[in-house]
């Protein structure tokens, strides 16, 4: 199977600035070298040019950098699905978490009935209008809902909204109350931490890829660090006490790689600016490489 790298060194859709080193952070971490050595073949390296700089003071509106986080989904679009038709896995790695947006709209042009587990402290459910941040990265699962002002709708080559019966937080412990309104009332199967605890990591991978992959024609794993306890991944923008181990989030990936369903990635909010010794960007590409299917035996 060949692997298609997407990196998108954007950081405007965030709490605060350093997501846009991620790319660059996951790289150097050796990201390349375990792809070679799970013996894939890296078909494509591409890198979205992003602004770093607002072209303007933050909006008279809340939403912050609505331009910028438009200009980059409708290149992060175009190179997912470019990558699909190339017959390659898209690997996304922002970034933050906004990024998915692109990616999201780049795969429902390819899958008609994409399944989604997000990987997550946070459900970034939120809408232009009741987010309180009014930070984007918060916003990407609403949008690819359809449910944000903001999307992709009008661009050619955007696929359709996805279905909120397809998808399936996995971390959760961090959420706004509209979010929780919107996860009740919409039904999506959501594993907080406190599943995790009660059920254990291996029925909860188990029933989420029960649920996502039924009837689906691909899965897409979007992969926010921050769903790691703080402890593992301190570099990150929005550190949630209480998250996933070292060994939970192994299993999970590995997991998944041995369905053979997954069909792409995206591994976001890596920032080196919180980090030490490029610990969060190593465990990045580890994680990774067990989804991809590397094996301890
Ligand atoms: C919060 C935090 N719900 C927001 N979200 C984060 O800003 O909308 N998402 N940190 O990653
Ligand atoms: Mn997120
Ligand atoms: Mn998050
Ligand atoms: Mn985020």
């Amino acid at each position: 199977r060949n692997i298609a790298i997407i990196k998108v060194p954007f950081g405007l859709g965030g709490a605060r600035g350093g997501a846009e080193l991620g790319p660059d952070e996951l790289i150097t971490a050796g990201l390349k070298r375990e792809i070679a050595s799970l013996g894939l073949v890296l078909s494509k390296e591409v890198r979205v040019d992003c602004p770093s700089e607002p072209a303007a003071p933050i909006e008279r509106n809340r939403v912050k950098h609505l331009n910028e986080v438009r200009q980059v989904s409708e290149k992060v679009c175009s190179e997912v699905s470019g990558a699909v038709e190339e017959g390659a896995f898209p690997l996304v790695l922002g970034g933050d978490h906004s990024v998915a947006i692109g990616t999201f709209a780049g795969l429902t042009a390819h899958y008609s009935n994409l399944g989604v587990i997000w990987f997550d402290a946070h459900a970034d459910l939120n809408t232009e209008e009741r987010s309180l941040s009014g930070n984007m990265h918060g916003m990407s699962v609403a949008a690819s809902l359809g449910h944000t002002a903001f999307n992709l709708s009008h661009i050619a080559g955007a696929g359709a909204f996805i279905d909120p019966s397809n998808l399936v937080y996995i971390g959760l412990r961090d959420l706004d109350e509209y979010e929780k309104e919107q996860i009740k009332g919409l039904g999506i199967r959501a594993f907080t931490m406190h599943d995790i605890d009660r059920m254990g990591i291996k029925q909860v991978i188990e029933e989420a890829i029960a649920t996502a992959g039924k009837g689906a024609d691909g899965i897409h794993v979007s992969f926010d660090m921050d769903c790691l306890d703080p402890r593992e991944a301190p570099g990150v923008g929005t550190p949630v006490p209480g998250g996933l181990n070292y060994r939970e989030a192994h299993y999970a990936l590995e997991i998944l790689a041995s369905t053979n369903q997954v069909t792409s990635m995206e591994l976001v909010e890596v920032n080196p600016l919180f980090d030490h010794n490029r610990h969060t960007a190593r465990l990045g590409v580890e994680l990774i490489a067990s989804l991809l299917g590397k094996r301890i035996l």
